[in-house]
This record gives structure tokens, sequence and C-alpha cells, in this order.
């Protein structure tokens, strides 16, 4: 079964949305067409809420882009984004919806963050993906979406862990800094993930 992996392609991560990335609606369209040559599609949703300790706005006093540890993990502040049923969380109204079989939220629980599609942050906590791809015998995934150096690498490098043969096919991915972007698809590579 060929299987696409669309990760956190939400509104606020769209230009005009509150985590905006330059250029982040030009991949709609060509996921839109990649999702024609696929049998199954899967999307991740950053699903948070309104209290969730990666937003700057819950810590008084401290600015997004600021670094705490929190529980012994490094944590960025970032804005209040993809808060659970708001338009920021939802889906661009230019993709396909209807070609998306399963839906995959993750960084619901408040007191951490979630960059990957398969863990939280301390690795603790699994979502549904691994089971969801293990009961359909799913072994090889196409990731694309956003962002490169956050959740697209984070879950690209959780699935080679989990055995699952994972390309990311870059054109259908963007970030939100290009040194770190760079970095990314580097330590992608490294991880034994075909960019393609
Ligand atoms: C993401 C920052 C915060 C992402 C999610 O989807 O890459 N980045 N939450
Ligand atoms: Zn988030």
């Amino acid at each position: 079964m060929k299987t696409l992996l669309i990760i956190d392609l939400q509104n606020d991560f769209l230009p005009g949305g509150s985590l905006e990335v330059r250029d982040g609606d030009k991949i709609v369209n060509p996921i839109n067409e990649l999702m024609e040559s696929y049998d199954h599609i899967i999307a991740t949703k950053d699903w948070h809420p309104k209290n969730h300790i990666s937003f700057a706005s819950n810590h008084q006093g401290l600015e997004v882009g600021q670094i705490l540890e929190i529980n012994g993990l490094s944590q960025i502040l970032w804005p209040d984004h993809c808060i659970q049923n708001t338009f920021g969380s939802e889906f661009p109204k230019e993709l396909n919806q209807k070609k998306i079989d399963k839906i995959i939220y993750k960084g619901s629980d408040k007191d951490i963050d979630s960059y990957s599609g398969f863990y939280d942050n301390s690795k603790n906590a699994p979502t549904e993906l691994r089971d969801y791809l293990k009961s359909k015998g799913i072994q090889k995934i196409d990731c694309v979406g956003l962002t490169t150096e956050y959740c697209v690498k984070f879950t690209a490098i959780d699935s080679i862990r989990e055995g699952i043969d994972t390309r990311v096919i870059l054109k259908c991915t963007k970030g939100i800094n290009k040194n770190d972007t760079r970095d990314a698809v580097e330590e992608m590579r490294n991880n034994k993930v075909i960019m393609i």
C-alpha cells in the first residue's frame, strides 16, 4: 500500500497564521497532486490545548523564542498555535481533504510538546500512529508537510527508528529557518531517511 504522511499542514503554519512558514501555502497544491498517486493517506495535526506549555503566553514575563528547561527537556516557546477546534488548527481549505484516510492528533497533553507524529518529546507517550501503521501492515511511508526542521524531521527520524522505510519529499516540505532546515535535511539523511 503506497502511503503518504502529511505532517501538520494547518492554517497556523501557513502565511497569515500565528506561526507562519514563508511559502508554506506553496506546497498545498503540489501535495494535492501527489495524493493522486497514493493508496493511503494519513495526516498529523498539531492539536494543542490553550494552556499548552509550549506557548510563551502561558509563561509570565517570557517571550516567543526563549528556551526553557521543562522536566529535563529543552523547550522553545512558541506563539499560541494550532489550538484544538480553532481555525488555526484546521487544514487549509485548498487541501483535498477527501483523500485523507486517517488523522493523527499530537501535542494535546498540556505539559509536554510533541514534534514527532509518533511520540511526545520525552518519547514516553506514543500517538496512535505506530499501532495504526502496524494494523494496516504499512512498512514504507513518504512524508511531506510542515515544518522541515521540527515536525517533519522528528517524525521521519522516529519512523526510521520504528523500522519503517521512510522518505521525505523535499519539494513538498517547508522550514521556518533556512540554516536549521539545511541542518535538518542533513540530520535526516544521517539517520537513513531517504530525501527525494
Ligand atoms: C511545529 C513548532 C511547534 C511543527 C509544531 O509542526 O513543525 N513547530 N509546533
Ligand atoms: Zn506545536
